[in-house]
């Protein structure tokens, strides 16, 4: 069972940290690093304090408590959801085994590589996100950053907490690099190519929380069914502040193109930029741009990687409960995307080795959600333009597809016809430029900025013009 949360310690947890002294230390002496690190890389805007969610137990009920928080004395803790004491083990060829306490040493690896990876995305969005504050449209806004910020603090404790209980002395080691690597260095980058992109700007910001954090959810999810239950029931609690992260995403990016469209009607013309709103066609490459990126989060289309992992039960399929099949797939085959004769096509492979093609097609569906929603904001306002998601093959650098071009509607181009087409497709310096120079402080209390809407609910039942942000 699950211990109630300890909050008199160093470092919060419900795992009953301080029965585990060697561990407890060793956690404890990586803490100064990552304080360091939050200090060093962490959000670069002064303030005094924000009105924080805290994650404090794990129960359905009051898991977590709102506050004004210094943020370096935010309480990173260790949470994971309750324990299933008959949980077994749903997919693979372990399915129907009880559940793993302890890491086998025959997937110890593979473990240690999953686990790695995921850490290594949390510290790197923090990074990516460091400068926002200082632009920030609203202090609603703010207060929305630096809450996505600190828990990607605590996913990163989630991980490093898996490597020090788990994996021994190369688990500290790993966890000493997730602070070392960092977003866009030259020496040592983050390891996924997403990761290490600017996130220069609000709307990148609300793009990048809506198509890369949801990639974050649909990893987590096939994590969260792992026959390692202790990664499992990390991930299962992840998830749940996760969903705070897909709401800033989606309500913001619905919060510019309402004001895009607002700017339209009032005006009477599509030429919003003269009127310091974000035209829609930049927008779109926006979209297209954050889109195309987090697709190559997914890995190669086939995978001997993927296939390994659910063989061995490390890694599932999103709602792994509610697929109707065998749940080891050994006779099963899939379509995939792939080149075909040299041309973007479908080929029939083992369903084990199409499983990233499977997760990244639950995930399109799920982004085309917030396509039809933006596109549900222009029809409202009586305006004909929509918004859509671009091709698959589009804008590729990872799986089938990296070695060609595509325009966004999936037509194959040569080389200098994606040369001459890109600057319609994805931002162009021009683009970047004008984003950038709407992007000045709203830092006063109930105002904000002329290109995006205000949103419809504030925080916790909070008005808009509530005091979310001291700032210093
Ligand atoms: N960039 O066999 P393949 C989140 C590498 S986001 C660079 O097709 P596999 C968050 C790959 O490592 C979720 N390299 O790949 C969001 C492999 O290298 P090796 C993060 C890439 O293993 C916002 C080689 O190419 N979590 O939480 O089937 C804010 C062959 O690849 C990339 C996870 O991703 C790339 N894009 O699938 C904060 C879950 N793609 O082994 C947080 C853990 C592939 O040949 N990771 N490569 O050296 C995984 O499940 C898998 O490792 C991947 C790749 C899905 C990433």
């Amino acid at each position: 069972m699950t211990t109630t949360a300890d909050y008199s310690e160093k470092i919060p947890n419900n795992v009953s940290l301080h029965e585990d002294r060697r561990l407890q230390r060793a956690l404890e002496s990586w803490q100064p690093n990552f304080l360091d690190w939050w200090r060093t890389m962490g959000p670069s805007l002064p303030t005094q304090d924000v009105y924080l969610r805290t994650a404090v137990n794990v129960g359905r009920e009051g898991w977590a408590q709102f506050g004004h928080v210094a943020m370096p004395d935010y309480r990173w803790g260790i949470f994971l959801a309750e324990r299933d004491p008959g949980r077994r083990v749903g997919f693979g060829e372990h399915k129907g085994e009880p559940v793993w306490d302890k890491v086998p040493g025959e997937y110890r690896a593979d473990l240690l590589r999953l686990i790695v990876i995921q850490g290594d995305t949390e510290p790197a969005s923090v990074e990516q996100q460091r400068n926002l504050g200082a632009t920030a449209p609203s202090l609603y806004d703010l207060r929305n950053l630096f809450q996505v910020n600190v828990e990607e603090g605590r996913h990163l404790w989630a991980m490093v907490y898996l490597l020090h209980a788990y994996f021994g002395r190369e688990g500290r080691e790993e966890a000493e690099e997730l602070l070392h690597r960092n977003s866009g260095s030259a020496d040592a980058p983050r390891i996924l190519g997403a990761f290490n992109e600017e996130t220069p700007d609000w709307l990148s910001f609300y793009m990048f929380t809506y198509f890369t954090d949801r990639d974050g959810k649909y990893q987590l999810g096939t994590l969260k069914e792992s026959a390692f239950d202790a990664l499992s029931r990390t991930c299962e609690f992840m998830l749940k502040e996760e969903a705070h992260h897909m709401m800033v995403g989606t309500t913001g990016v619905d919060r510019v193109v309402e004001r895009t469209a607002q700017v339209m009607v009032e005006n009477d013309t599509d030429d919003v930029a003269a009127l310091g709103a974000i035209p829609l066609p930049v927008i779109q490459k926006y979209l297209n741009f954050h889109y195309s990126v987090s697709l190559d989060l997914f890995g190669g289309d086939t995978s001997t990687n993927v296939a390994n992992y659910y063989t061995a039960g490390l890694k599932g399929r999103w709602s792994e409960d509610r697929r109707q099949d065998d749940h080891k797939l050994t006779d099963d085959a899939m379509m995939v995307d792939a080149l075909v004769d040299g041309e973007i096509g479908e080929l029939e492979v083992a369903a084990l080795t199409g499983l990233n093609t499977d997760l990244r097609r639950q995930y399109a569906g799920d982004c085309r959600g917030g396509v039809n929603r933006w596109n549900k904001i222009l029809a409202d306002a009586g305006l004909a333009h929509r918004l859509k998601l671009p091709h698959t093959a589009f804008n590729r650098k990872v799986g089938a597809f990296a070695g060609i071009e595509a325009s966004p509607d999936g037509e194959q181009l040569t080389a200098d016809e994606w040369e001459r087409g890109k600057g319609q497709w994805l931002p162009t310096d021009v683009d970047k430029t004008y984003v950038r120079s709407l992007m000045r402080p709203v830092h006063e209390r109930g105002k904000i900025a002329a290109w995006i809407a205000p949103p419809r609910n504030g925080i916790n039942g909070q008005p808009f013009d509530y005091d979310y942000v001291h700032l210093a």
